[in-house]
């Protein structure tokens, strides 16, 4: 054994492979006094029998895995620990910041006004396209760096600062090379229909018909995204146009997503679900009729309440969701406009307080369910044997505690893939 995690107050983890729903999202594994085996990056042995000799401090007791001289024991001191956290919507590569429109935000000028009047994403895409490949990755790798400290240790990365077939492969090309280089597993999604750039602006039909005819085809022969998403929203993309290019996307293999009923409600939620959409997100103004839809085509519902919180909009209706049977899961939407916040722990406090998710239901959004919402849940989300070793000890003794307090990175230890990074 590589990694012996013992003396742990509280093991609080969902179970299975697959997103949990209505109660079952709440029903989470608490174990006491646990201890944690891990070899080769993977988890090979859960107990819920301490295994600290009283007698003997230091001295291990009932233990059905033989140590070896080189296993390194963790005493976790009574701690929490919970699977690494998974972040299921970012747009984590961007050049430039937005801070200069921070003055409009507070005038109370909307968030679709900046965006109409060529600023908001517009404002990124012209920074995007300006900073080249390495300095891209210089910013995510740090971005990244302070997300893997505050728990994150899978993520998911949307391109669309491009809006041009050569510039959405390099975001693309960014994300794929700081997969390989530093200790987050990153997934890339491909979000070409972001927003129509302004030399379309007069032509967004031809827009559309580039996003299908050059952009999927060059992001699926180089291999560079699993999903593809669409800002379907007023003055952006519509349902019909969401239909389209996700229809095209699924020929390429690319899964669907949806921004969907974020700031209108317009059907954004019922498209999902009729394109067969592995999640929609936001969701803010999901209409009743949109969220059964979800429920009857298990689409997961990824909601961003640091966004809400950000926009000073509604926080969607997770307990509606919750209630009706689609699997919630929680995400920061980080970007440089609506959610420019990476700290998912601050997420999952406002889910908590403004959703009135239950600190369970809110652990499992953000692991197992975020993990399902991006095809990760046979190997990461939950702490079962056989999964990636992805592990963090919190400076907490209940799952509660971390819930109550807010404002501080609680996390005490990330391990990733059985390291400690
Ligand atoms: O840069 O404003 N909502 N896309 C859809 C965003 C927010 C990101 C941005
Ligand atoms: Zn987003």
């Amino acid at each position: 054994m590589d990694l012996l995690l013992t003396n742990i107050g509280t093991l609080a983890t969902p179970i299975g492979t697959t997103a949990q729903k209505g109660d079952a999202q709440g029903e989470i594994s608490i174990i006491s006094n646990a201890t944690i085996g891990v070899k080769d990056g993977k988890i090979v042995y859960i107990s819920s029998c301490d295994v600290t000799n009283e007698d003997y401090p230091g001295d291990l007791v009932n233990l059905p895995i033989a140590l070896d001289d080189t296993t390194r024991v963790i005493d976790c001191g009574g701690k929490l620990v919970t699977p690494g956290l998974v972040d299921s919507h970012t747009h984590l590569i961007f050049g430039g910041w937005r801070q200069k429109e921070l003055g409009l935000k507070l005038a109370g000028v909307p968030y679709l006004d900046i965006l109409k009047s060529g600023g908001g994403i517009l404002n990124t895409v012209k920074h995007t396209r300006t900073a080249n490949e390495a300095e891209l990755a210089e910013k995510g790798e740090k971005l990244l760096d302070e997300m893997l400290r505050l728990g994150v240790t899978t993520c998911e990365a949307k391109s669309g600062y491009g809006l041009s077939t050569e510039e959405e492969l390099k975001q693309l090309r960014v994300i794929k090379e700081l997969n390989e280089k530093q200790p987050v597993d990153l997934v890339p999604t491909f979000m070409g229909a972001h927003a129509v750039p302004n030399e379309y602006a007069n032509n967004r039909s031809e827009y559309i018909e580039l996003i299908i005819n050059e952009m999927l085809p060059a992001v699926a022969k180089e291999k560079l995204a699993e999903f593809c998403d669409i800002f379907c929203e007023s003055s952006v993309f519509t349902p019909e146009e969401s239909l389209r290019i996700l229809t095209e996307a699924k020929k390429y293999g690319m899964t669907p997503k949806m921004h969907a009923d974020e700031i209108n409600p317009i059907g954004g939620a019922e498209m999902a679900a009729q394109v067969g959409a592995i999640s929609a997100e936001h969701l803010i103004q999901a209409s009743d009729e949109g969220i059964r839809a979800m429920a009857e085509k298990n689409v997961t519902a990824i909601l961003l309440p640091a966004t809400s919180f950000y926009l000073d909009k509604p926080y969607a209706r997770a307990r509606d969701m919750i209630n009706e049977n689609v699997a919630v899961a929680v995400a920061t939407d980080f970007n440089p406009g609506s959610s420019p916040g990476l700290n998912i722990q601050l997420a999952m406090n406002i889910a908590c307080l403004k959703y009135k998710m239950t600190p369970a239901e809110v652990l499992t959004a953000v692991t197992l369910n975020g993990a399902a919402a991006i095809n990760r849940a046979d190997v990461c989300g939950s702490i079962e044997v056989g999964k990636q070793a992805d592990i963090l000890i919190w400076d907490a003794c209940d799952l509660d505690y971390i819930f109550y307090r807010f404002g501080s990175n609680l996390v005490d230890t990330v391990i990733k893939n059985g390291k400690i990074v």
